[in-house]
């Protein structure tokens, strides 16, 4: 059984999605960010960084104790070594599967979230920020979108790569890019999201604080995403 601590975010939907298509035995304890029920002391044994989404396996691969496992690439990781799919067999493949996982959490993920961070939580956006993150949304999606229209998939074949990318590519709207624009991606999101397990895995609850557009954060809510509530679960 494995224990997914999640959100319902891009980063949590990532994982949500494998284990739809997985089948593997999971269940998922959901997690609210705006609480700061992610910095509380006890979850730094599962995550030392305090962050979204990890999983603990209560039988993990090669057994022994639970394995409690952070980052989504390499939770995505895992979780292919663990059911043998979606990281293709061949060398040459696998190793492009990875290329792009690492593309996506450095890249896709990181700096659209610096744009989303700016555009929508940023009380007066520097318009320095708002264009340097905004430029480089847009050039990552022209790097996506040239890839995409070489192959059908990341790796060639459905891969952990298209789980990694695709909730972000979901999330672009938030930051104001409209995937009409990139013809190419919009065929794969279209693709990818015709599956019954991203269907399932990617479903975001009515009530998640992180589908609105607009966040207007109170204090305290600012303060755990961003201020000393945050850096004292570093800290204590
Ligand atoms: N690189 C990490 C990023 C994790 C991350 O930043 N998660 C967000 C939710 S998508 C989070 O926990 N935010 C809480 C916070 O910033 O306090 C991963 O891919 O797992």
């Amino acid at each position: 059984m494995i224990d997914l601590h999640g959100v319902s975010t891009p980063n949590g939907h990532k994982i949500s999605i494998m284990l739809a298509e997985t089948g593997l035995p999971h269940r998922h304890i959901r997690y609210n960010l705006l609480e700061g029920e992610h910095l509380k002391p006890g979850f730094r044994a599962i995550n030392p960084n305090h962050r979204l989404p990890a999983i603990v396996d209560h039988d993990p691969v090669g057994g022994g104790e639970p394995l409690a496992l952070f980052e989504s690439g390499a939770i995505l990781i895992y979780l292919a070594d663990k059911s043998g799919r979606f990281l293709p067999a061949s060398p040459r493949l696998r190793h492009t599967a990875i290329q792009w996982l690492m593309w996506q959490m450095s890249g896709l993920g990181p700096q659209h979230g610096q744009a989303h961070h700016f555009l929508r939580y940023c009380p007066e956006p520097p318009e320095y920020a708002v264009e340097r993150y905004g430029r480089e949304a847009r050039r990552l999606f022209d790097v996506l979108d040239r890839r995409l229209s070489e192959v059908e998939f990341l790796a060639e074949e459905y891969s952990i790569a298209d789980m990694a990318c695709w909730p972000w590519v979901r999330a672009a709207r938030a930051i104001d890019l409209d995937i009409a624009e990139w013809p190419s991606i919009q065929a794969w999101y279209r693709r990818v999201g015709e599956r019954r397990a991203v269907r399932e895995g990617a479903a975001v609850p009515e009530n998640d604080p992180a589908a609105g557009r607009h966040m207007r954060l109170n204090p305290d809510q600012w303060s755990v995403l961003f201020g000393d509530r945050m850096l004292a679960a570093a800290r204590s």
